[in-house]
């Protein structure tokens, strides 16, 4: 199988409910590497430049008012098949629909405060990296 980098945001949700580190031992524990990671406020333009592909949606202004709400934890993931794997840990986008044991199903509140982020194919995985990261600054090992 082949060895990928998936973008992954820890949401302000999450931050502020202090559970980095419980996120983070769940990507350890399935194999994914963090190369790259980065605390960050993000601006509404930053905001609305990576959900771009969301512009249209009625939810697009709560999403974007949710992710500037408070700092997030940015990081490149990096596995055998991470982009699916990083999804399956994440779990459904509405934490009411997601399997016990996913991220969202134990943390997240609610589909707007949905505790993660995570790429969904390998074309956005490589933008979403580019957007965040420079490439010098993802560490590959
Ligand atoms: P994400 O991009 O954040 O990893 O989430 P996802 O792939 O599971 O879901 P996506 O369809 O890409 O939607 C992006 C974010 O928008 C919010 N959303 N709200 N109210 C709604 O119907 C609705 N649908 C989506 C969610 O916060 C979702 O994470
Ligand atoms: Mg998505």
């Amino acid at each position: 199988m082949a060895i990928e980098r998936t973008l992954s945001i820890i949401k302000p949700d999450a931050v502020a409910k202090n559970v980095i580190g419980q996120i983070y031992t769940r990507f350890e524990n399935a194999g994914l590497k963090i190369v790259a990671a980065r605390m960050a406020q993000l601006s509404r333009a930053e905001a609305e430049g990576f959900y771009a592909v969301h512009a249209a949606r009625p939810f697009f202004k709560d999403l974007v008012d949710f992710m500037v709400s408070g700092p997030v934890i940015i990081q490149v993931l990096e596995g055998e098949n991470a982009i699916a794997k990083h999804r399956d840990l994440m779990g459904a986008t509405d934490p009411k629909k997601a399997e016990k044991g996913t991220i969202r199903a134990d943390f997240a509140d609610s589909i707007d405060a949905n505790a993660v982020h995570g790429s969904d194919a390998e074309e956005t995985a490589k933008t979403e990296i580019a957007y965040f990261f420079p490439a010098l600054n993802v560490y590959s090992r």
